[in-house]
């Protein structure tokens, strides 16, 4: 199904590209109607170009909101050209056939992003724009519909091949792709709008996201992926620029973003702190007197796991951190900053990738995550959930320490971002021993000791590392098991949410084992 392109409206805000196309246009002898901006762009070129304006009738008014809306423009583009009703309407009304339509819309999310006032937002709101697109797109069986400045040359190069045609199929993919355009326009309006007027609610939350990326593959090289931008100008993975290093991979951004949002908990006022992910689970975390100390502390938990990691900072990289880390292949390092000497160090090393951004992701900024299910998609408020000390209720005999306090909290913001069901042991500002995604708390609870075993045999230390740990679950112990498995490791307090039908039990076992447990009242999943 071949259609010829004999008359084009060309209405666009990026007037990128817009006079070639105009000349080839007019070059296979097309009749080019265009609005007021773009038509002035087109004529400045020598090209004979007629207002829509003068198509309808009705000069452009209040302030440009009212040009295109009109049935001279929409009854060229919507009606059907093998229908002998609509081609006597268009015969009635004098309505000429549109079979081009060439739209590049209002730069709403730009106008937002330079940090615009609400009414200028408001105004870069294109409404006649997204009409005509989705009626041309609409229309697809006779029309074609162009919305990016890089379609273009396909276009031109459709109509090369076909004497001035294009295919149905051709016309089928422009459509397509219009509609991903009017739908990821509108939702940038709302999710602007539900954050200017603070009226967040997932219910009532458009998903849509700017292509920023292409991606070599996804999960797996048998997987095509891409990476797309939500318009935010939260502080992470998305929004880090790359100093240096191989194109970042799906994983890569994946696990970047889980060690930046993991080390972004602990407040830099509090001391450094660093994060070594691997597949999108801590193989190590610490503080430390100075963000070296932080980051040998993180890798002496699991240096086998952390070969090939990913590595989050909670301040500026500098050089003394940067010489340590450089020792072993690391995948990725995300910093809010880094020295120049920090830089040319890495520089050495041409595939690490180095990631900085301007500051921390604020893990209490409210925000939303999405998860694609058969048929559907789980939309809900991000795990911001947090408890300080004074939220803790101490339900045993023995009152943790100060110190133990410290390790507990310090196990719980490590918990919360480890795949369920997670066990952490933590001592001293450093975990020890990490249980992750097991099906049973109490397998967590076994594998994260003998991490911790593993841990000690490593730096050739005499016991575990688990004696005299606090242990963090992410979720209450159903049972008394895990528990039990934690106090024989070595932990000698708990942080737990609590709530289980079975408390009274899991409280008792504590007891007996001389623990000092505190119950959160908040469970952080995570799956
Ligand atoms: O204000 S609008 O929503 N009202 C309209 O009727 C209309 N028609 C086209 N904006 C409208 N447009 C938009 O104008 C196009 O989507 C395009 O972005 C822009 C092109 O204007 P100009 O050619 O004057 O630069």
């Amino acid at each position: 199904d071949f259609h010829p392109v004999r008359r084009a409206l060309l209405s666009v805000s990026d007037k990128t590209g817009l006079v070639d196309l105009g000349k080839a246009l007019s070059a296979r002898g097309v009749e080019l109607l265009s609005t007021g901006g773009s038509a002035k762009t087109l004529r400045e070129a020598g090209l004979d170009v007629r207002d829509v304006a003068e198509v309808t009738g009705f000069p452009e008014m209040m302030d440009g909101r009212v040009k295109t809306l009109h049935p001279m423009v929409h009854g060229g583009l919507l009606a059907l050209r093998d229908n002998d009703a609509h081609l006597a309407a268009m015969e009635t009304h004098g309505i000429g056939a549109i079979d081009l339509l060439v739209v590049n819309l209002y730069p709403f999310e730009e106008t937002v992003a330079k940090g615009a006032d609400y009414d200028t937002c408001i105004e870069n709101i294109d409404i006649g724009g997204p009409a005509m697109i989705r009626a041309a797109a609409k229309n697809h069986a006779f029309v074609n519909v162009v919305v990016d400045v890089e379609d273009y040359d396909a276009l031109l190069a459709e109509l090369e091949a076909n004497d001035g045609q294009t295919s149905y199929a051709f016309r089928q993919g422009l459509a397509q792709n219009a509609y991903a355009r009017t739908a990821a326009y509108d939702a940038a309006v709302s999710n602007w709008m539900a954050g200017a007027l603070n009226l967040q609610a997932p219910r009532r939350r458009a998903v849509a996201g700017r292509l920023a990326q292409t991606l070599r593959y996804g999960e797996n090289p048998h997987q095509e992926a891409a990476f797309y931008l939500d318009g935010s100008d939260r502080s992470g993975v998305a929004t880090a620029r790359q100093v240096q290093g191989k194109e970042l991979s799906y994983n890569n951004i994946n696990d970047t973003d889980a060690a930046f949002e993991l080390v972004s908990e602990f407040d830099p006022a509090d001391g450094p702190a660093v994060a070594i992910i691997k597949h999108a689970n801590p193989c190590g975390v610490a503080r430390g007197a100075t963000l070296k100390e932080a980051y040998q502390k993180a890798f002496d938990c699991d240096r086998t796991s952390a070969f090939g990691g990913i590595i989050a900072l909670n301040m500026p990289l500098d050089a003394d951190t940067a010489r340590e880390i450089v020792q072993i292949f690391t995948e990725v390092v995300i910093a809010p900053g880094a020295s120049e000497e920090a830089v040319e160090v890495f520089a050495t090393k041409k595939n690490l990738r180095l990631l900085l951004t301007e500051g921390l992701p604020d893990p209490q900024d409210s925000a939303f995550t999405t998860r694609q299910v058969s048929g559907g998609m789980l939309v809900q408020d991000k795990d911001v959930g947090h408890r300080d000390m004074a939220d803790l209720k101490v339900v045993t005999k023995n009152a943790p320490t100060e110190d133990q306090m410290a390790d507990l909290l310090f196990a719980w913001k490590v918990a919360k971002h480890v795949k369920s069901n997670a066990i952490v042991y933590v001592k001293d500002g450093q975990t020890v021993g990490v249980g992750a995604g097991q099906m049973s708390r109490l397998d967590s609870a076994t594998i994260a000791g003998v991490k911790a075993q593993r841990m000690a045999e490593g730096l050739e230390l005499p016991e575990s590392l688990a004696k005299g740990s606090a242990v963090a679950s992410d979720a209450f112990f159903p049972f008394a098991d895990g528990l039990l498995e934690a106090a024989a490791n070595g932990a000698t307090c708990v942080i737990q949410p609590g709530g289980s039908m079975r408390d009274d039990e899991v409280i008792k076992a504590a007891d007996e084992a001389g623990l000092a447990m505190v119950f959160t009242g908040m469970r952080h999943f995570r799956h």
